[in-house]
């Protein structure tokens, strides 16, 4: 197993996200990928590697040049509005919706903001870009090992990506890495390719990218979004549209599921992976379905994540995992480290 991690990942160190009415420490933090990186060294289950860098055609296989652009030059643009915003995270506060242009890039950077965003709680900080480029570099370097002939391969990588969509930020998440290492996995030869989202919420940025198409199946077992982030979508009913009918599938599950419940649904996400035929599988890993996770509520254990990994590895396809949430943060290395070893347990 290849496990290429993020160096830059500690440059994307945000203060605080707007929740309820106020600003409240930052549930991402590099810590989260510490502890990780602890947990390897302590039970080194694969080859830790650095990212080969990725170029921008690469990136907007999967993201719009505009949104590519905008990401790039955020930092010094919000700097430009005011000097002193060098002091402050950037966070918006006006949104485009139902109604306003969406096709007229606003000049004013704030309300850029809002037009490329869907939450007011995903930070951006001067790092922000060279951490998530850097990650979308781990997710790709990933599939490119398992394209070479490695079993599987992890993207070690903060900021998370599965809620980013093709022009879009939220949910701590700027660049889609599990799209980016499936679309790397299809321009690499494989003829079809599934996205299996294990992360407490949605993984709508990952859908929406797919939506339309036939040749990624994606499936993602979450929170319902009746009630759980990012509650506009995630709903059993959403099943692909156009060429791309029949190829998404959601399984919403209730806030407070059990963890042998949450194993039965795997079992059907699973089903539903294996009637595609995949020829690879990317793992949209989240491991805040913890119990103790602090924002999420399924009630799964340490010892789940190692059953986790066996069962993702009974799918028999060679596998990239893309790090997504998980904030119960001195047990993230843990959690994370037992879902790659039972992988490996069963395929070595
Ligand atoms: C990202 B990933 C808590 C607010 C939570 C966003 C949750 C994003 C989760 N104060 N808001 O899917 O783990
Ligand atoms: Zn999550």
């Amino acid at each position: 197993m290849r496990i290429v991690h993020n160096p830059e990942h500690h440059r994307h160190d945000a203060r605080h996200e707007m929740f309820r009415g106020r600003l409240v420490p930052c549930h991402e933090t590099p810590d989260r990928l510490a502890f990780v990186l602890e947990a390897l060294r302590q039970r080194p289950v694969g080859l830790l590697c650095l990212p080969d860098p990725v170029s921008d055609a690469v990136l907007a296989a999967v993201h719009s040049p505009r949104y590519l652009d905008f990401l790039a030059g955020a930092w010094d643009a919000w700097v430009a509005l005011d000097p002193a915003n060098a002091a402050l995270d950037i966070l918006p506060s006006v949104w485009p919706v139902r109604g306003f242009r969406h096709d007229v890039v606003p000049g004013n950077f704030a309300a850029q903001l809002g037009l490329y965003s869907f939450d007011a709680g995903s930070p951006m900080v001067a790092g922000t870009w060279s951490a998530a480029r850097a990650g979308a570099a781990c997710a790709v370097t990933a599939a490119r090992a398992v394209l070479a002939g490695e079993r599987s391969a992890v993207a070690l990588t903060r900021p998370p990506g599965h809620h980013a969509g093709p022009d879009f930020f939220g949910g701590y998440c700027f660049l889609n890495n599990a799209a980016l290492a499936a679309q790397a996995l299809r321009d690499g030869g494989a003829a079809r390719v599934a996205v299996l989202d294990v992360d407490y919420h949605h993984g709508n940025g990952t859908q929406t990218i797919f939506d339309a198409r036939d040749d990624v199946l994606t499936v993602s077992l979450h929170g319902d979004p009746m009630t759980e982030y990012p509650f506009f979508l995630g709903h059993a009913d959403e099943t692909g549209q156009g060429a791309g009918l029949g190829f998404n599938l959601n399984l919403p599950l209730p806030r407070g599921t059990s963890a042998e419940t949450w194993f039965d649904t795997l079992d059907q996400a699973a089903q539903g992976v294996a009637r595609f035929r995949p020829e690879a599988l990317v793992v949209a890993l989240g491991v805040d379905t913890f119990e103790g996770d602090p924002i999420s509520g399924f009630h799964l254990r340490s010892a789940d994540y190692l059953r986790l990994g066996e069962r993702l590895a009974r799918l028999g396809l060679p596998t990239v995992f893309t790090m997504e949430g998980g904030y119960a943060v001195a047990e993230v290395g843990t959690n994370v480290v037992n879902v790659l070893q039972g992988y490996m347990e069963r395929a070595p």
